[in-house]
């Protein structure tokens, strides 16, 4: 780590010297018990059960139902896959309302089936789904809702869920970063038709790949295991259509050591949470998103609001300094799904309804955490972002004339502006 700023010229974006030597990344996975996930992997190998309902996938299951109470698990090869079977197995078709601030997944899950996402806009203060406005969106072709629990801030699931009852909708929530998190003192998992998951390599419990799909429907259940399973109901016998979306051996493997650090790694989500939530008061303009305390979270996204009128810098430029320091920071979940596509070009008329989602995702930006950073790394990147706010008019007069900047992780594509 180089020594904090004194001038402008110093920062890398202008030629300085990166306030790191190595990229600090947002999604550093957490890695638990070498030690315990090499005997698994060993056991494994010496059973020679790589795949297809072998012990650890069905502990793994266990597990899961166990920490959150809910009484089926069906453990998947990812999160999307999750979300795609179970779409097909509840019987959504038509159209489905979603928000449009999320990963593309959500999206893609439902257009992979032809089933057309209807984007709602998200309240400001949650950046979640607005049950108000999810009921302007009902239409004859609608057949469900999904609600996403946002860096793991439960939607306002007792709304969506009457809404759902009134209109005979189902409710899906992509429970994605919501792992170990609680709604109400309940955990989430057991809310709407049912949940998902997932335990992909960036989330902070991770299974190198992985999801899961948790409800307390039991027919539903059938029926996801044997989608998951191309349809097989025997050995030979297959009795519904299905696809592959089971999940390996060693997946379940990472996932049951992950489980075991779990405590450990929200505590450290947590400190390091409250570290940048103590640092970053210094610096007008930038606000950090708060979880709800009293509930359990996770804490494994910091998520930033930067305010350009009051920091005097905007996103993007905050952004592209940061890369220049070699912290990789994220503009989660910009542009929103609406403008990507194929979603962009078949329902351009959304953006008009989307007002909050498009001012969003203009100004949010997710900061490194995770097992992989502590104190130091949080305390100066919290110091560099004081300094660049402090110097953001200097900042504003020299950028025209900065070298150009492109991080090889950044095409060019990935810096133009969508909107
Ligand atoms: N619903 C929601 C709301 C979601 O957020 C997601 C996924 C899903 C559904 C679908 O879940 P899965 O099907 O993936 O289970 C990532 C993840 O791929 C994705 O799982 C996640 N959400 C999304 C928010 O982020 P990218 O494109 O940001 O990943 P990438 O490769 O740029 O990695 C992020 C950073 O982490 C990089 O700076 C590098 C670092 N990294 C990444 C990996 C994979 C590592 O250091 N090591 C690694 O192994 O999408």
């Amino acid at each position: 780590m180089t020594p904090p700023k004194s001038q402008v010229r110093d920062l890398a974006i202008f030629g300085g010297v990166p306030a790191f030597s190595s990229e600090l990344h947002v999604g550093r996975p957490n890695i638990g018990d070498r030690e315990a996930l090499f005997k698994r992997i060993n056991d494994l190998l010496d059973r020679k059960r790589l795949t297809n309902d072998g012990p650890f996938l069905y502990e793994f299951e266990q597990r899961i139902c166990a920490s959150t109470g809910v009484k089926h698990c069906v453990a998947v090869c990812n999160a999307t896959v999750g979300l795609e079977i179970l779409a097909k197995a509840i019987g959504l078709s038509g159209e489905v309302i979603l928000p449009s601030f999320t990963f593309v997944a959500t999206a893609h899950a439902l257009r992979w089936h032809g089933i057309t996402p209807v984007f709602c806009d998200i309240d400001p203060t949650t950046h979640n789904i607005d049950p108000q406005r999810v009921e302007e969106l009902i239409t004859s072709r609608t057949t469900g809702i999904i609600g996403v629990h946002l860096w793991g801030r439960p939607c306002e699931i007792q709304k969506l869920e009457e809404i759902a009852r009134r209109h005979n909708l189902k409710l899906l929530l992509d429970a994605a970063h919501a792992f170990a998190c609680s709604h109400k003192g309940q955990m989430i998992g057991g809310f709407g038709n049912a949940e998902v998951f997932s335990f992909h390599a960036i989330k902070f419990v991770n299974a190198f790949e992985g999801g899961a799909v948790v409800t307390n429907n039991d027919e539903l259940a059938a029926k996801l295991r044997l989608m998951r399973n191309f349809g097989f109901a025997g050995l030979d016998t297959v009795t519904s259509l299905g696809t592959n979306g089971k999940m390996s051996e060693p997946s379940a493997a990472m996932g049951l050591t992950s489980l075991e650090s779990l405590n450990g790694f929200i505590e450290t989500n947590r400190r390091n949470y409250h570290l940048y939530k103590q640092q970053l008061v210094t610096s007008p303009g930038i606000s950090l998103l708060r979880y709800q305390e009293d509930e359990k979270c996770n804490y494994q996204y910091v998520v930033l609001e930067i305010d350009e009128a009051v920091a005097g810098i905007g996103r993007d430029m905050l952004d592209e300094i940061l890369w220049a320091e070699n912290v990789l920071s994220r503009r989660y979940f910009y542009p929103g799904c609406h403008l990507m596509e194929p979603y962009r070009k078949e329902a351009p008329e959304a953006r008009v309804r989307l007002p909050q989602t498009e001012r969003l995702a203009k100004v949010v930006l997710c900061l490194p955490t995770g097992s992989a950073i502590g104190s130091t790394e949080i305390t100066a990147i919290c110091g560099l972002i004081e300094f660049i706010v402090k110097h953001a008019e200097a900042i504003r007069e020299r950028w025209s004339m900065k070298p150009v900047f492109r991080h090889p992780l950044r095409t060019a594509s990935s810096l133009e502006s969508h909107i």
